[in-house]
C-alpha cells in the first residue's frame, strides 16, 4: 500500500485570506505601492535595460498586511490572477491595447529616443577614451585635470570597465529584443554556482577589442595588462561544477542560442586562501563586492517576494469554481517573505570576425540577492526598540549573503534550503513571466521553455512548478504534470554519496508546506506508476521512493530530479554508464534507457587557450589561424607540425616563457624560485580525499628518498622535477586541510635540503581560484588526475591541461577515459585499478586481506618518524591508508603510480619526443570545447535553435 500522506501539514491558526486583487497600471505609470507601515517600494513598469518585460502586475500574493494601493493608474481594476489565467491550448484574456492616436503620439517621441542612442562600440581610440575619462570624472568623482597620477589602478580599471559595460547593454538590449521578436524557445541553466573569474579580459578577447583598448590607454599613460591584474574573481562557485557553468554561459551565447543563467548574487564568494606559519589553510573572507562590480546592472525594477513558512489552506468551493481551479488547488499563505532584486550581468559571445563588430549575441545571467520586504519596522521603532526595528530586515539580507564553500559534499543546512528556494522562487517567476508574455496557451510552455537543473541544488523548481500550475493557474495535476517534466532536464555531477543532497521532510514542511504536500503528491502518483508496472517487487517501491523512510525521514532530491525531468544526463561516458548502473538503476527499468543519456564536459577554448595562453595562441595562428577558437577541432590540422623542429623549439620556448611568467608569481608569493628547466609536474583543483592529493605527495616523499639515497653520478642522470600543488578545502573538512599542512611541511623539508638541490621543488600556490588557473596552467608540462577510478564525475581542468600543451598522469576515471581515446594511448600516462574492481578491492580491505604496498610502508614509516613535523598530527593521514581504513585504495595504486611516474621521467629525457607527444595531443583535444557540449544540450535535450540577433531587424 502507499500511504497518501500529501495531505499532512498540520494546520495552523487560519487569519481570513486578505487577497487583494491589484489594479493594473496604464502604461505610464509606475505602481508605488505603499509597505506594511507605511514604508514605501516603487514598482516600476518602464522597462529599461535588455528586459523590457517586466510584469506590470504585482505577484500573486496573500500579504497579510501589506495592501498594494495605486496611483494615478488611469486602468479599471483586474484581477491580475484571471488576467494571466491561460487554458492549455490558448490565452482567455488579452491586454488592453492604446488607441491609435496615442500610438501616433508616440511614435515621434520614440523617434527622438532612437536619434540619441549611442552606437555599440568604438572605432577609434579618442571615441573610447572620452567614455573612459567620463566615467573617471563622473561616475568615480576623480578629476582628469590632475591627469594620470590623479587616478590609481583600480580606479582606471573601474572607469574601463563601466565604459565597456556601457556598450556591452545595448547588444545585450537589441539581443533581448530580438529574442523576443524571434520568439522561439528559450533555454535556462539553472545553477547555484557561476564562477566566472575575472571579466575585464574575457570581455575584451570576446570583443577583438584588447588592441583597440590597449593602445587608447597606453596613450593616456595606463597600463592595460595591469589593469586586468586589478579585478578579483567573481568566484561564485567551488570548482568544476561552477566553472562548467561560465564556460556553458560563453559557449551559449558565442553559438547563438536565446538563453539565460540564474543564479545566486553571494555578497561573499568562496573564500580567499592564505597559508599560515605553520603550513595550514587560513580562510579569510572575500568582499569581492565591497568595491563595487562594474560588470552588473541592479534592477530595481525586476524583483519577486519570496515567502517562507506559513501555512497551506483549502480553496473555497465557491472560488474553486469561479477561478475554474482544480481540485487538487490549495493556497500557500503566512510566513516571513523577502525580495529577491535582480543584477543582471551581461555575457557577449565570442564574435569571429576580427575588425568589426556586427550585432551579435549578448545573453543574460541574472543573480538574485535577497532584500528585506519591510526595510524597518516603524512600530518598534516608536516604541524605542531601535534594533528590533532593523533585525529582520538584516535577517533577509543573510540568505544570499554567502556561498557554501563545500565541493562534494552535501551540507544539510537549513540557511542553504533557504537559498535554494529564494533562487528557484524569483528565477521560474521571472521565466514564467517571460513565457506569460508570449500571450501562448499552457500547453505549449515544453515547447517555449527548457529548464537544466544544474545538480539537485535546483530541484526545488520541480514542485514549485506544479505549484504554479495547479494552485495559481487552476489545472488540474495530471493537466499539469506532463508539461513540468517537458520542461525540466537534470545534469548529475556525482556518484559520491555524501555529495547527495537530502533534506529533512520536517525541514521543508515548516519552510515550504506546499511543497511538502506537493512532493508527497508526486511520489503518491509515482510509486502507483511502478507499483502497478512491477506488481511484484515491493522493495523496488521502497528504493525509488522519493521519500527515504527511516528515523528521520528525508526526501532524496536526485529521486525528485529524475523523476520531474524528461531527460538526465551525466558529465562524461564512464560516469553517465556508471550512473545508470548505480543510483539510477532502478529508475532505468522504471523509466526506460532513453531518459538517460551523457553528454561530457567541455570548456571554452575562449578563455583557457586564447586568454590563458597568448603565447600558444600565437604560434598556432601562425600555422592554422584562427579558425580553431569557433571550431576546435580545426586543431588536427596542427598534427602536421608535430615532427616539425622549428615548431617544436617554438613550441618549447612558448612553454619556457610560461614557467617564467608563473615562476614570477610563485617568487612572489612564496619567496621560492622555481628552476624553469625542469619538468614541471601540477595538482591543482580542490583538496579531496577522492581526488588523491596524498597519492602524489607520498610519490613526492618517495622521490626524495630515492633521491636522497643516490650517488652523484646517478642524480647527474635525474630529470628534476618542480612539483606544484594548489587548491582550497572546504573550511569544516579536517582531513582536506591536514593534507594541505602535509604538503607544506614536505615542501618546506625537501626545498631546504642541499642534497636535492636543483633536482626537486615542492610548492603549494595559495588561493587556487580561475585566474591563478590561467596562469599555472600553460605552464604545465604533465598533469596530475588521479581520482580513485568510478569516483571523479568528469574533470574538466584535465582538458584544460592537455590543451595547453601538457600531457596527463592519471587513472581511468571521468574525462580522461575520452581523453585517452582522442588523443591516444602513447600520448598519456595512465595507470591504476579500474572502476569495475574498486568494489571488491574495498571488500578485501575491509576483511584484512591487503597488505600495505611496500614502497609506501617506506613512506609512512618516515612521517611516522617525524620528518616532516608532528608524526602524531600527521597520523591521522597516515591511518587512512592503512588496512581496512584505505577508501581511496592510496596503497592499491602506489606501485603504479610510482612506475607511471618513471615512464614520464623517461620520456621527459627525450625533448623532442616529448614536443611531438604534446602537439599531437592539443592536435586532438577538439572533442573537448564546451561549443560541442552545448550543442549536444540544444539538440539532444532542450530542442532549441540558435537565434540570429539581425533577424528581422530591419522588418519593423
Ligand atoms: C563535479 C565533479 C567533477 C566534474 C564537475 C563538472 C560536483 C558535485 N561535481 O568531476 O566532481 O567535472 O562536477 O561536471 O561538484
Amino acid at each position: 500500500m502507499i500511504p497518501r500522506t500529501c495531505r499532512q501539514v498540520t494546520s495552523q491558526p487560519r487569519p481570513p485570506s486578505v487577497y487583494k486583487s491589484h489594479p493594473l497600471p496604464s502604461i505610464h505609470s509606475s505602481i508605488f505601492s505603499i509597505q506594511r507601515q507605511g514604508s514605501m517600494s516603487l514598482t516600476h513598469t518602464h522597462q529599461f535595460g535588455p528586459d523590457r518585460d517586466a510584469d506590470p502586475s504585482p505577484q500573486p500574493s496573500d500579504r497579510t498586511s501589506t495592501r498594494p494601493t495605486s496611483i494615478d493608474t488611469g486602468t479599471p481594476p483586474i484581477n491580475p490572477r484571471r488576467f494571466h489565467k491561460r487554458t492549455p491550448t490558448g490565452l482567455s484574456k488579452r491586454r488592453p491595447s492604446i488607441s491609435a492616436a496615442e500610438d501616433a503620439a508616440l511614435e515621434s517621441i520614440d523617434n527622438l529616443w532612437k536619434s540619441l542612442s549611442l552606437t555599440p562600440y568604438w572605432s577609434t581610440s579618442p571615441e573610447f577614451q572620452k567614455d573612459f575619462i567620463r566615467h573617471v570624472e563622473t561616475s568615480l568623482a576623480h578629476s582628469a585635470l590632475l591627469g594620470v597620477r590623479g587616478v590609481d589602478i583600480w580606479t582606471a580599471y573601474f572607469a574601463t570597465s563601466l565604459a565597456l559595460r556601457d556598450r556591452l547593454i545595448l547588444h545585450w538590449n537589441m539581443t533581448q529584443q530580438a529574442h523576443t521578436r524571434v520568439d522561439r524557445k528559450r533555454v535556462y541553466y539553472l545553477s547555484l554556482e557561476f564562477l566566472l573569474g575575472r571579466t575585464l579580459s574575457s570581455t575584451l578577447t570576446n570583443l577583438h577589442l584588447q588592441p583597440l583598448l590597449a593602445k587608447a590607454l597606453a596613450d593616456l599613460g595606463l597600463d592595460l595588462a595591469q589593469l586586468g591584474d586589478a579585478e578579483p574573481d567573481a568566484a561564485l562557485g567551488n570548482g568544476g561544477l561552477g566553472r562548467l557553468a561560465a564556460c556553458f554561459l560563453d559557449s551559449l551565447a558565442t553559438l547563438n542560442y536565446p538563453a539565460w543563467g540564474y543564479g545566486v548574487r553571494y555578497d561573499y564568494g568562496i573564500f580567499r586562501q592564505e597559508i599560515g606559519g605553520e603550513g595550514e589553510q587560513v580562510e579569510v573572507a572575500e568582499g569581492w563586492l565591497s568595491s563595487g562590480y562594474p560588470w552588473e546592472v541592479r534592477r530595481e525594477d525586476v524583483r519577486v517576494l519570496v515567502r517562507f513558512g506559513g501555512w497551506v489552506e483549502d480553496v473555497g468551493a465557491e472560488e474553486r469554481e469561479r477561478e475554474e481551479m482544480s481540485k487538487e488547488a490549495r493556497r500557500w499563505v503566512g510566513g516571513e517573505e523577502v525580495w529577491a532584486v535582480a543584477y543582471d550581468v551581461p555575457i557577449p559571445g565570442y564574435v569571429p570576425t576580427e575588425g568589426n563588430h556586427p550585432n551579435h549575441t549578448t545573453n543574460n545571467l541574472r543573480l538574485w540577492s535577497a532584500k528585506p520586504a519591510i526595510e524597518f519596522d516603524f512600530q518598534r521603532f516608536n516604541r524605542g526598540e531601535y534594533e528590533e526595528s532593523v533585525r529582520d530586515a538584516q535577517r533577509a539580507g543573510t540568505i544570499s549573503a554567502v556561498l557554501y564553500p563545500n565541493d562534494n559534499v552535501y551540507v544539510g543546512k537549513e540557511l542553504r534550503l533557504k537559498q535554494q528556494y529564494f533562487w528557484i522562487r524569483a528565477s521560474l517567476y521571472d521565466i514564467l513571466r517571460r513565457f506569460r508574455k508570449t500571450e501562448r496557451g499552457w500547453g505549449e510552455l515544453p515547447r517555449q521553455v527548457a529548464i537544466q537543473l544544474n545538480d539537485t541544488h535546483p530541484t526545488l523548481a520541480v514542485p514549485e512548478l506544479l505549484r504554479v500550475l495547479v494552485d495559481e493557474e487552476g489545472m488540474a495535476y495530471e493537466e499539469a504534470w506532463p508539461l513540468v517534466v517537458g520542461v525540466f532536464a537534470h545534469t548529475n555531477h556525482t556518484v559520491l554519496p555524501e555529495a547527495l543532497e537530502r533534506w529533512e521532510v520536517g525541514m521543508i514542511q515548516r519552510l515550504l508546506p506546499r511543497h511538502m504536500e506537493l512532493i508527497y503528491l508526486i511520489n503518491w502518483h509515482f510509486l502507483s506508476d511502478v507499483s502497478k508496472k512491477f506488481p511484484d517487487d515491493r522493495e523496488l517501491l521502497g528504493r525509488v521512493s522519493i521519500i527515504e523512510e527511516g528515523h528521520v525521514k528525508m526526501v532524496r532530491m536526485a529521486h525528485l530530479a529524475v523523476v520531474g525531468s524528461h531527460k538526465v544526463n551525466g558529465v562524461a561516458e564512464l560516469h553517465s554508464d556508471l550512473i545508470t548502473k548505480t543510483i539510477f538503476k532502478d529508475f532505468v527499468r522504471v523509466f526506460g534507457r532513453d531518459r538517460f543519456l551523457n553528454v561530457t564536459n567541455g570548456i571554452t577554448p575562449r578563455r583557457w587557450l586564447y586568454q590563458a595562453n597568448p603565447g600558444l595562441t600565437a604560434l598556432i595562428q601562425s600555422k592554422i589561424g584562427t579558425k580553431f577558437l569557433t571550431d576546435l577541432t580545426a586543431l588536427h590540422e596542427l598534427g602536421q607540425y608535430a615532427t616539425d623542429k622549428e615548431f617544436g623549439k617554438r613550441w618549447r620556448e612558448v612553454k619556457y616563457r610560461n614557467k617564467q611568467r608563473l615562476a614570477a608569481h610563485v617568487l612572489e608569493v612564496s619567496g621560492i624560485a622555481l628552476n624553469c628547466d625542469a619538468l614541471w609536474d601540477v595538482q591543482v583543483k580542490r583538496i579531496h580525499e577522492y581526488k588523491r592529493q596524498t597519492l602524489n605527495i607520498y610519490g613526492v616523499v618517495s622521490r626524495w628518498l630515492r633521491l636522497r639515497a643516490m650517488s652523484p653520478a646517478e642524480k647527474r642522470n635525474v630529470v628534476p622535477r618542480v612539483c606544484i600543488f594548489g587548491g582550497k578545502a572546504a573550511p569544516g573538512y579536517r582531513m582536506a586541510k591536514l593534507i594541505i599542512k602535509f604538503i607544506n611541511a614536505v615542501a618546506r623539508v625537501v626545498n631546504a635540503d642541499p642534497e636535492v638541490e636543483g633536482l626537486l621543488q615542492v610548492v603549494f600556490v595559495p588561493d587556487y581560484n580561475v585566474s591563478k588557473a590561467e596562469l599555472i596552467i600553460p605552464a604545465n608540462d604533465i598533469s596530475e588526475h588521479i581520482s580513485t577510478a568510478g569516483t571523479e564525475a568528469s574533470g574538466t581542468s584535465n582538458m584544460k591541461f592537455v590543451l595547453n600543451g601538457g600531457l596527463i598522469i592519471g587513472t581511468v576515471d571521468g574525462a580522461n577515459v575520452e581523453i585517452v581515446r582522442e588523443i591516444g594511448e602513447e600520448n598519456i600516462f595512465l595507470f591504476g585499478n579500474l572502476a569495475e574492481d574498486v568494489e571488491d578491492l574495498r571488500f578485501a580491505h575491509r576483511y584484512g586481506k591487503v597488505r600495505m604496498d611496500p614502497g609506501l610502508e617506506v613512506v609512512v614509516r618516515e612521517i611516522e618518524k617525524g620528518t616532516f613535523g608532528d608524526g602524531r598530527e600527521f597520523g591521522e593521514l597516515v591511518e587512512a591508508v592503512r588496512g581496512d581504513r584505505d577508501h581511496y585504495l592510496i596503497s592499491d595504486d602506489f606501485g603504479a603510480y610510482l612506475h607511471a611516474q618513471d615512464l614520464v621521467d623517461e620520456a621527459y629525457r627525450d625533448q623532442a619526443g616529448w614536443t611531438q607527444k604534446c602537439i599531437t595531443a592539443v592536435s586532438k583535444m577538439g572533442f573537448f570545447s564546451s561549443d560541442r557540449s552545448i550543442r549536444e544540450y540544444a539538440e539532444k535535450i532542450w530542442e532549441v535553435e540558435p537565434v540570429d540577433v539581425n533577424d528581422g531587424v530591419d522588418d519593423d
